[in-house]
């Protein structure tokens, strides 16, 4: 049901800034920026492991546009940090039914849209021993999310 562990998601106050710091300490590059105004976040995607081939593991370092977004309630009572964990998985929807089932608050009715045109829903951390959450699938044609999808090219 879940396969991977897709990206480890950071919260950052200045995402250039953080984006140096690993860049220049560990030598991870950038392979993907975006906005994403529903969740409130500008992110960078940085590969740790793997391709494009949906196999990838990455960083996700979460700089907020907006002051009432989670990203800006979680560093203004936390500071910057770790601020979740998401898995891949070849079919979001139904391992949040499935997780769901088990007694977890499921936190999207429906997935919505993540980086990289992938599909995600966030599961809540107050029943996930204190871990946010995010369970994610690929876009169809890879990136990041899940398995390879060995019916495109
Ligand atoms: C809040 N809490 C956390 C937490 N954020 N615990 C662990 N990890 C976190 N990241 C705790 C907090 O300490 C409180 O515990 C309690 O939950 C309620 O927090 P709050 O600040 O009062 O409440 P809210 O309104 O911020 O709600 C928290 C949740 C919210 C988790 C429900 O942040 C949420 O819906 N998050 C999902 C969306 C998201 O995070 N998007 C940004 C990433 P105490 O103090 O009461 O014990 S976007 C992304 O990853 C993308 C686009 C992608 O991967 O593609
Ligand atoms: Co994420």
């Amino acid at each position: 049901m879940l396969t991977r562990i897709d990206h480890i998601g950071i919260a950052c106050a200045d995402l250039d800034a953080s984006v140096a710091f690993y860049r220049d300490t560990y030598g991870f590059e950038v392979a993907h920026e975006e906005v994403n105004e529903e969740q409130g976040v500008r992110e960078a995607m940085l590969r740790v492991n793997g391709t494009d081939d949906g196999g990838a593991t990455y960083l996700q370092l979460l700089e907020p546009v907006r002051d009432d977004s989670p990203v800006a309630r979680f560093l203004a009572r936390h500071g910057e940090g770790v601020h979740h964990i998401a898995f891949g998985t070849g079919d979001v929807a139904g391992a949040a039914a499935a997780v769901g089932g088990r007694g977890v608050r499921v936190l999207d009715a429906a997935p919505r849209p993540g980086t990289m045109g992938s599909s995600i829903v966030f599961l809540h951390p107050k029943d996930c021993g204190g871990v946010l959450t995010e369970l994610v699938q690929a876009a169809a044609h890879g990136g990041a999310g899940g398995e390879p999808d060995l019916t495109q090219e």
